[in-house]
């Protein structure tokens, strides 16, 4: 009986296979059990000398197991220890870097601009009420200047707002036509455009908002000027035309000299070397009627200006829609600018 478990003992590999081995000697049902149990039908004689070979056979048969568990076990720790091995000299993978979108960078920069000459910023809502997205910029219903946006419906008085326009309509009602008003506001907006070189059915705003007692026309051209030279560079070159907007009257657009071409014309600027980049003009007394303010006592500016076109010019980009199709290799490039 020692010599076959000594055996099987040796030759086992195996942790599960050693306890079985384990069980069928030593166990409630096992070999040696049962000449241990059957010890009761011996004579008085034959018994101490039967006890004291099993108790020997039992402790050499423990011993062994005991041994070759360790060894296994052992053996078991050295084999997991090489298998989860990390060679530290193996190149590391490479991590992929993320940054922020040229356009939120360009919008930042543009905020902290206005930031430093006195605005707040304000956020208002994309999907927007037909309300504040045309009535209340006086544009009311069947209002041919409508057209100028085509616009995305979600009912009949829900629409994804065109322009962040509407922010204006929110923050003077807020003001309660009292108090002076400074604020910029930038955010998507959408229209149902033909996606082209120059346009996106889903672009980027920035509406700028001055109310105050005595505002002019000449405050409008001197912020617009500071914000071009400190964006583009003094070298650039703007212009205003006069333009119409339901409110505002008067209304310009500003145009600033197209980088690519350098003014001579190309693709870009549809051959005419410049590129509107924003609209403005002095608040409609209508306006500021409407949102509680007293126009003989107020008086003010806006502009709505698109940072797509901006960062076009600025960094002399040829695709609106490259700002769009998530290319890492083109959003890559801008990381650092
Ligand atoms: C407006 O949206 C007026 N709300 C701007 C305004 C605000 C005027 C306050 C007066 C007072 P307009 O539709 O021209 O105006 O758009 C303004 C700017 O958004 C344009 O100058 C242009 O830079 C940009 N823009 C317009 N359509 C697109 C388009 N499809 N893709 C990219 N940029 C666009």
């Amino acid at each position: 009986l020692q010599n076959e478990a000594l055996d099987s003992i040796s030759k086992t590999q195996d942790l599960k296979k050693l306890q079985e081995i384990k069980v069928s000697f030593l166990g409630k049902k096992g070999s040696l059990t049962s000449v241990l149990r059957g010890m009761g039908k011996l004579s008085k004689e034959e018994r101490p000398i039967v006890g004291e070979v099993a108790n020997r056979v039992r402790s050499s048969i423990t011993a062994a197991i005991e041994q070759k568990n360790e060894e296994l076990e052992a053996k078991a720790i050295e084999k997991q220890l090489e298998d989860e091995a990390i060679d530290v000299t193996l190149p590391g993978r490479p991590v992929q870097v993320g940054g922020k979108h040229v356009l939120t960078k360009l919008i930042e920069e543009i905020e902290d601009l206005f930031i430093g000459m006195g605005f707040e910023v304000q956020e208002g809502p994309e999907v927007e009420t037909d309300f504040f997205n045309f009535e209340a910029l006086n544009l009311p219903p069947n209002h041919p200047a409508r057209d100028m946006q085509d616009t995305f419906y979600i009912t009949n008085e829900l629409l994804l707002r065109t322009h962040t326009s509407p922010v204006q309509a929110r923050t003077m009602r807020e003001y309660k036509g009292k108090k002076p008003v400074k604020m910029i506001c930038p955010g998507k907006v959408y229209r149902r455009d033909n996606d082209d070189a120059t346009h996106s059915h889903q672009f980027t705003q920035i509406e700028g908002l001055y109310i105050d007692r005595n505002v002019r026309m000449s405050d409008l051209k001197g912020v617009l000027n500071n914000f071009a030279k400190k964006i583009f560079g003094q070298d650039r070159e703007i212009r205003l035309r006069p333009s119409f907007f339901p409110f505002t009257e008067p209304s310009v657009e500003m145009d600033i000299s197209c980088k690519i071409c350098g003014g001579k014309g190309c693709s870009v600027c549809k051959k005419s070397g410049w590129i509107e980049i924003l609209g403005a003009g002095m608040v409609h007394p209508k306006v500021l009627e409407m949102a509680g303010y007293d126009s003989k006592e107020f008086s003010g500016f806006a502009f709505g200006m698109g940072p797509d076109r901006i960062a076009m010019l600025k960094y002399g980009i040829d695709d609106i829609r490259q700002f769009y199709v998530n290319d890492t290799r083109f959003l890559k490039q801008y990381h650092n600018a």
